[in-house]
């Protein structure tokens, strides 16, 4: 397969709720979306970067940066390009995972849509649909979160995630807890905690939660490791992880016994499914995170959390929980389940008109 041009197009599209994490406030979903133009046909992807670089170093005007400068010409120059000859290609430049990961899932796209493969076969996934959860942010008010939570509930959604910082902890998820029983629930901190609280989140402890996900900064993994030696619910990692070492690293240090994966963090699908091999032949259960995603990286998470060692829902929710109007068609929920698409490549298209509606800038780079 020969790259013969790019489309790089930004897209705004409004959150249905505003989300609030230890990161910050977020309103709308800017992304980047990319469409690969080869001699095998089309291909689509989009980056995960967000706006500010707070969740990891990356944000989006930075990735479009390193995907025109960079990316792009090194794979222009490749003669037969395949998915696994991305990584080999862009090898030489350090660091940006997400932009990486942005276009090698549009590479992936082209070709298995032109070998008439979906991604969930050629990622080896084992299941049509797969059970999903929620992430519910920070509010202003308990009330408010318990809302938010039954209405989910009600939807279907298979466990619960709450968004924690200091100040906002145990107490909302007391609340829930007495509320709603004993359903599905784990607390996500992003990393807001200083080592030395580590006492004060032993409190988790009392409400029988899932996990508790990325309590600490990302290089720390001597903090995690402590707590998790000292508290009884399991300790799950997203900023930390990386890669397949990184994360044979945590399992080695007993830093974690679940991770979170989310392919944009770690350079893209094929590194992610690395990373679900390693922690399954140390028997630590994976699940697929979530950035917010548009219809085409939900598409792609789908087909990752059909592998057989994705046993925990993954933040992969319905499109009505982010967004009112998506560039593909919407994900619908049914009995906690979103279905895995199985056409080939992404298995999804973006719907021209949507495409249209919520860009907002659109170039094209050209070999
Ligand atoms: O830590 O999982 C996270 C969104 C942006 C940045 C970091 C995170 C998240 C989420 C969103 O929790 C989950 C979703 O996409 O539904
Ligand atoms: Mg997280």
């Amino acid at each position: 397969m020969k790259l013969d041009k790019a489309e790089l197009r930004r897209v705004s599209l409004p959150l249905v709720t505003p989300f609030r994490t230890s990161l910050g406030t977020q309103h709308v979903r800017n992304a980047l979306v990319i469409r690969l133009v080869t001699d095998a046909g089309e291909g689509w992807a989009e980056c995960v970067a967000d706006d500010e670089p707070d969740y990891s170093p990356e944000y989006l005007e930075g990735a479009a940066d390193v995907i025109r400068r960079f990316l792009l010409p090194a794979l222009f120059a490749v003669e037969d390009l395949d998915p696994a000859g991305v990584a080999v290609a862009l090898d030489r430049f350090r660091g940006h995972p997400m932009a990486k990961a942005a276009v090698e899932m549009a590479v992936l796209d082209a070709f298995l849509r032109a070998k008439g493969v979906s991604l969930v076969r050629y990622l080896g996934g084992v299941r049509r649909s797969v059970a999903v959860g929620v992430s519910v942010g920070i509010t202003d008010t308990l009330d408010q979160l318990l809302d938010q939570v039954d209405k989910y509930l009600a939807a279907g959604y298979a466990r619960i995630k709450l968004k924690i910082e200091p100040g906002w902890d145990l107490e909302p998820v007391r609340v829930v807890r007495e509320t709603f029983g004993d359903i599905p629930l784990q607390v996500d901190a992003n990393a807001a905690y200083a080592p030395g609280e580590l006492r004060h989140l032993l409190g988790l402890d009392d409400f029988g939660l899932v996990l508790v996900e990325q309590p600490f900064a990302p290089d720390d993994l001597g903090a995690h490791a402590r707590l998790a030696a000292a508290m009884d619910t399991p300790i799950c990692l997203d900023e930390s992880i990386h890669s397949a070492a990184d994360a044979a690293r945590a399992i080695r240090a007993d830093a974690c016994s679940i991770i979170n994966i989310k392919p944009g963090r770690v350079g893209g699908y094929l590194e992610a499914r690395r990373i679900h091999d390693v922690a399954q032949a140390s028997g630590v259960p994976v699940w697929c995170g979530g950035m917010l995603e548009t219809g085409l990286g939900r598409a792609a998470n789908l087909a990752l959390a059909a592998l057989p060692g994705f046993t925990l829902p993954g933040d992969i929710s319905a499109t009505a929980r982010y967004y009112s109007e998506d560039i593909t068609v919407p994900f619908t929920l049914s009995d906690g389940h979103l279905a895995v698409p199985d056409t080939p490549g992404l298995g999804v298209l973006p719907d021209p008109d949507s495409l249209a509606r919520l860009s907002t800038t659109a170039e094209w780079i050209a070999r």
